[in-house]
């Protein structure tokens, strides 16, 4: 490799535009080669200084280790970070979490192969300040959940001890603490963070796109906060493994191709009536049966 090439990793993206770290550990802005060269966060690539140019650019993206994706609401697929070794979903008593997109992240991880964690923030507000009893089942089925407070700290020790040694991305829905989070976690305020605006109690957008920071003991990525995500399309049978305790419990149905729905002997429909199955976490999981039959038609339309 002469001087005039180099590899390195995409720490922000901003579409047409990136911010490389060099194998020296020189942070650069680059330009793409190519258009549709679809660099996230986390994306190994190959650079290229080229001869009466004045910035490095892009020339290739290295192969994935993993890609964290979502739908579009045409059914396309998007990448939104990767080559991760896990992902936090946050949540907060308040604002207020959708637990049903909480369902969907963990399910958008499993699918890319991605550990998930569920990180519970705010834990410096009153007791009632919000309902996070949707977290009992994800503890039931062994995910780590972390409490902490950005604000006060305490349990960042527990979570570092998480992410150490480790990339991870933090997501979730817009005012939970993300941003908060990182900058508390990194120690020192790196990432704008936003206030929730007065009466809504709604988050304001404050992160535009995702940016990985090393710290001593891992990398962690912010992410931009949404008001819903979707995974990627699957094939309707494999659906189910973005929740546990039904792809766990498929071998036990009378049919081999069984969605779980009305089919009879059916394990999972059984573990739902006896209550070993958590009826919100069934249901998200036939909301997100009938999303992706909706988005393969969406996108088998799109072409
Ligand atoms: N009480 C309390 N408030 C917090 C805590 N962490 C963050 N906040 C507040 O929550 C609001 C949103 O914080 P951000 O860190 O901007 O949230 P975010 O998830 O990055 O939001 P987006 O970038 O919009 O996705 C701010 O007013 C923070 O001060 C916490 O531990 N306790
Ligand atoms: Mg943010
Ligand atoms: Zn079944």
């Amino acid at each position: 490799m002469t001087d005039r090439e180099d590899t390195g990793c995409v720490i922000e993206s901003y579409g047409r535009r990136v911010v490389v770290e060099r194998t020296g550990g020189e942070r650069v802005p680059c330009k793409l080669k190519r258009k549709n060269l679809d660099l996230v966060a986390g994306d190994e690539v190959s650079l290229q200084f080229a001869p009466g140019d004045d910035e490095w650019t892009v020339t290739e993206r290295l192969p994935r280790r993993n890609v964290l994706c979502r739908s579009d609401s045409r059914g396309r697929s998007e990448s939104l970070a990767a080559n991760l070794d896990q992902l936090g979903v946050v949540v907060a008593p308040r604002p207020a979490c959708d637990p049903f997109v909480v369902d969907r992240y963990i399910a958008g991880a499993r699918y890319a192969g991605i550990d998930a964690l569920l990180i519970v923030n705010k834990l410096d507000l009153p007791a009632d300040a919000g309902d996070l009893s949707f977290v009992e089942p994800f503890r039931a089925l062994g995910m780590p959940v972390v409490p902490v407070s950005a604000h006060s700290g305490a349990g960042l020790q527990a979570l570092i001890d998480r992410l150490t040694g480790r990339r991870s991305l933090l997501a979730g829905q817009s005012g939970v603490g993300k941003s908060s989070l990182l900058n508390a976690l990194a120690g020192e305020a790196v990432r704008a963070t936003g206030g929730l605006s007065q009466g809504s109690g709604e988050g304001r957008h404050t992160t535009v796109s995702s940016a990985i920071l090393r710290t001593p003991w891992g990398e962690i990525a912010d992410s931009p906060g949404v008001r819903d995500y979707a995974p990627p399309v699957v094939a309707l049978k494999d659906v189910q493994l973005g929740f546990d305790e039904i792809a766990s419990r498929a071998h036990e149905c009378r049919f081999l191709d069984c969605l779980h729905l009305r089919e009879p002997q059916c394990a999972v429909q059984a573990a739902v009536e006896s209550g070993a199955i958590d009826p919100r976490r069934y249901e998200s999981y036939r909301r997100l049966l009938n999303l992706t039959r909706q988005l393969d038609e969406k996108r088998g339309w799109s072409g």
